[in-house]
């Protein structure tokens, strides 16, 4: 039965009621935040929403994301209405234990990713939207509801740029203009028109209305709905706290429950039990589902000179033949990352993300939560840019892949601004990561091909130089792996290297050799995991000397991860860490390299003194 506008100002009225409720069961939580979108997510689900929820999974279905995390209550409250979570679960309420937690996360029917770090559910949004379009092929809406505070984010603009951009009619941004933050007023209060000018003038379709006049809510959806090639903004006025005086339009009242919660759920006429039957999508297509002719990964000659970013490229490009659901997204910088690669061969399939990083893998979250695996590229240095997305996409428990070119002293020329020194630290310390630092062609091919495969956040670390192919295409490389490159019954020295410093040991390798010492060279490519096994065996067959060179700070990098894999073993290994320690500028790769004592130079000489019980210079 549909429900009148009457009912639906009531169902406000219970979602406020079980905010509050959800909050005091709670001791914590943001009741006055959830309270001041009540109205506009009870009109939503009545009437506006499709969503089947005895099939959450149904591809066809809508999506609704708080981007105002901390509104939880009332995204658990609004579950409860439609029957996902009855009222006992609603109060478990940041329980331990309870999937009802602080701030949402994919736990439950309807709820796409983790939210809670503002700014970054418009942005996901947008990735979902412009999966609908580009990819899905299906007419499902994605619906956002945004606080008015973090619209001082810039992510929050780069959404708002990318969304008109993509045309994406299908994304409705919900506008909680509530005037006030965790603090006090925001910068722009209740001052609709500013919000609505610039929305406007980034190519979106604007509605200002009252976010408490249920009718005005209601024709707002419809006119979103109604609104073609361009994405709307509902920029509602409300009033945080609404109903109960005690809160209501108050500063100081943020991220607490209420004082006296009877006395609240009585002002607002008590507790009530209404149920929507939130309306089914009137779509049942199927993901539209590209061709994937099949294709073997690429081979490369050994001794040939390849950029591991080029093998990316044109890796991802075959990896694009072989597996219909991987896409590609690149932030402007596809001619040196290499996706253009996989741009050229699936067009349908790559998504240029502009100068927009955060927007970048806020996309690529948006596109896993529709099943896709996307790869995202930029130059490592600017994927730092997107921590705060990248972090959370763990906390959502995402799957996907990030590449960062251009790592470390060896880019050369263009200085200090362009080179990755932080990246491995920053993914080695992201939640179910896995950080690939590949040296050759081959071996970068291979790796990808299981990063396609692996659930988690992956980050391959390529490298801009043509580097020697040192592998077979036949050499076989997993996830945890390492592979021991120079060997001998007599090592007195282990060198671990990855990506262009795995060479310059080898050249070490060769030069401690003239001087009458075998040292063993590791391929460390796998920084996480690290393989523990194998680089403590190859540490005991080396004399227990070992020498770690990294084209990074030395901070949690290469040379911290080979540590932590000794860090609990009876017998220890000497280890000298070589990493980039002053900042560097510009130069040819070599002289870089030399003056950042990570050269053959360097490790041979920390070879030799480790060796011979000297102090390495
Ligand atoms: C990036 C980020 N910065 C700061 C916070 C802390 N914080 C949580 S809610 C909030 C205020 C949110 O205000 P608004 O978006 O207007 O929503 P309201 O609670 O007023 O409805 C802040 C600053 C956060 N969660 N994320």
């Amino acid at each position: 039965m549909p429900m009148n506008a009457a009912q639906w100002a009531e169902l406000g009225q219970q979602l406020r009621v079980d905010s509050v409720r959800a909050a005091a069961a709670a001791g914590s939580g943001h009741p006055t935040s959830s309270m001041s979108a009540a109205d506009l997510i009870a009109v939503l689900i009545a009437e506006h929403l499709r969503f089947d929820v005895g099939h959450p999974d149904d591809p066809n279905n809508d999506h609704v994301i708080f981007s105002k995390g901390h509104a939880s209550p009332l995204e658990y409250a609004m579950l409860k209405a439609m029957g996902v979570l009855d009222d006992a679960e609603l109060l478990t309420f940041r329980k331990f234990d309870s999937p009802l937690q602080g701030h949402p996360i994919p736990n439950l029917p309807m709820v796409d990713v983790a939210t809670g770090s503002l700014g970054q559910g418009l942005p996901i949004g947008v990735g979902v939207a412009l999966t609908a379009k580009r990819l899905d092929r299906l007419p499902y809406t994605v619906w956002v509801l945004c606080g008015d505070s973090e619209l001082a984010e810039g992510s929050m603009w780069e959404a708002f740029e990318h969304a008109s951009y993509a045309g994406l009619d299908n994304l409705v941004a919900i506008l909680d203009i509530n005037r006030l933050g965790q603090r006090g007023e925001t910068m722009h209060g209740w001052d609709l028109r500013n919000y609505a000018g610039r929305i406007e003038a980034n190519g979106w379709h604007a509605i200002e209305i009252d976010g408490h006049d249920v009718e005005a809510i209601d024709r707002a959806y419809a006119e979103a709905q109604a609104t073609s090639d361009r994405p709307t903004a509902i920029i509602a006025r409300t009033v945080k706290g609404k109903g109960v005086a005690a809160v209501e339009n108050k500063n100081g009242f943020h991220g607490k429950p209420l004082d006296e919660p009877e006395a609240a759920v009585k002002e607002l006429g008590g507790e009530r039990d209404l149920h929507v039957d939130v309306a089914k999508p009137e779509s049942h297509g199927s993901p539209h589902v590209f061709d994937a002719p099949g294709g073997s990964l690429p081979a490369y000659d050994v001794g040939d000179k390849v950029a591991t970013r080029k093998a990316y490229g044109e890796a991802l490009a075959v990896l694009g033949s072989m597996h219909a659901d991987v896409v590609a997204l690149d932030g402007e910088v596809g001619n040196s990352t290499y996706a253009e690669i996989f741009g050229e061969a699936h067009p349908d399939r790559y998504f240029e993300m502009f100068i927009a990083e955060q927007q970048m893998v806020a996309t690529a979250v948006g596109m896993q939560v529709r099943r896709w695996r996307p790869f995202a590229s930029t130059f490592a240095a600017f994927l730092s840019r997107a921590a705060d997305f990248i972090r959370m996409a763990a906390v959502s428990r995402a799957t996907l892949s990030l590449s960062g070119s251009h790592a470390g002293v060896s880019i050369g020329e263009d200085g200090p601004s362009q080179m990755a020194m932080e990246d491995l630290a920053f993914m080695r310390a992201v939640h179910s990561s896995a950080v690939i630092y590949p040296c050759d062609a081959n071996q970068t091919a291979q790796l990808m091909g299981a990063m396609a495969e692996r659930e988690g956040i992956s980050y391959v670390r390529t490298t801009r130089a043509a580097t020697p192919v040192i592998y077979g295409a036949d050499d076989r490389f997993e996830i945890g792996g390492s592979h021991v490159v120079r060997a001998s019954d007599n090592d007195e020295v282990l060198l671990v290297g990855a990506g262009i410093t795995l060479h310059e040991a080898l050249k070490a390798a060769d030069a401690l050799a003239d001087d009458g010492i075998a040292a063993r060279v590791v391929d460390c490519y796998s920084v996480k995991p690290v393989d523990v096994d194998g680089l403590r065996e190859a540490a005991a067959a080396a004399g227990d000397r070992v020498v770690t060179v990294e084209d990074h700070w030395p901070e949690g990098g290469l040379g911290d991860a080979v540590l932590g894999a000794f860090a609990d073993a009876d017998e220890r290994p000497r280890v000298i860490k070589l990493g980039v320690r002053d900042m560097p500028g510009s130069g040819k790769p070599d002289e870089l390299l030399h003056a950042a004592g990570i050269d053959a130079d360097a490790i041979a000489s920390a070879a030799r003194a480790l060796v011979r019980g000297g102090v390495p210079v």
